[in-house]
């Protein structure tokens, strides 16, 4: 069910578990910032998510209260897991739902990384 994302962090979330390494997950890139594991139900040849590892519900409450330093870091982390995975070209897509209609499940900030076919156009 897709979540409020006005609602405040709640740090029992799934991805705050995979943070804290109360889940397992496929650590795929990490550094200060951010974190990126395999979506659990790909999308895509390659459906990577990540996520910064500071607490934000959303995209909403990261762009608005998230220091600049750690905005860089998460949207670099992001470039570079893309090029790591020889993303640039062909092209790949990035998408990030936020909130109800956005259709968001997870309650804390997730980049969708999609790659590895042509991918058809946006479905809204
Ligand atoms: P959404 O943007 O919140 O709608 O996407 C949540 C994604 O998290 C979705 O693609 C799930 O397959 C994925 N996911 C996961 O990778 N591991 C999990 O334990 C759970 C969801 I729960």
């Amino acid at each position: 069910m897709a979540i409020d994302a006005t609602r405040p962090y709640d740090d029992q979330n799934i991805f705050a578990k995979i943070l804290r390494g109360e889940i397992p997950s496929t650590r795929i890139y990490e550094d200060e910032w951010a974190y990126a594991f395999p979506d659990i139900n790909p999308q895509a040849p390659l459906h990577i998510l990540v996520i910064p590892k500071g607490a934000y519900v959303s995209w909403d409450d990261f762009s608005a209260a998230a220091p600049a330093e750690e905005i860089a870091g998460f949207i670099r982390a992001v470039g570079h897991v893309a090029r790591e995975h020889g993303l640039v070209e062909p092209g790949y897509r990035l998408l990030a739902n936020i909130g109800g209609h956005g259709g968001q499940e997870v309650p804390h900030l997730h980049v969708h990384l999609f790659g590895g076919q042509l991918l058809g156009p946006m479905i809204v």
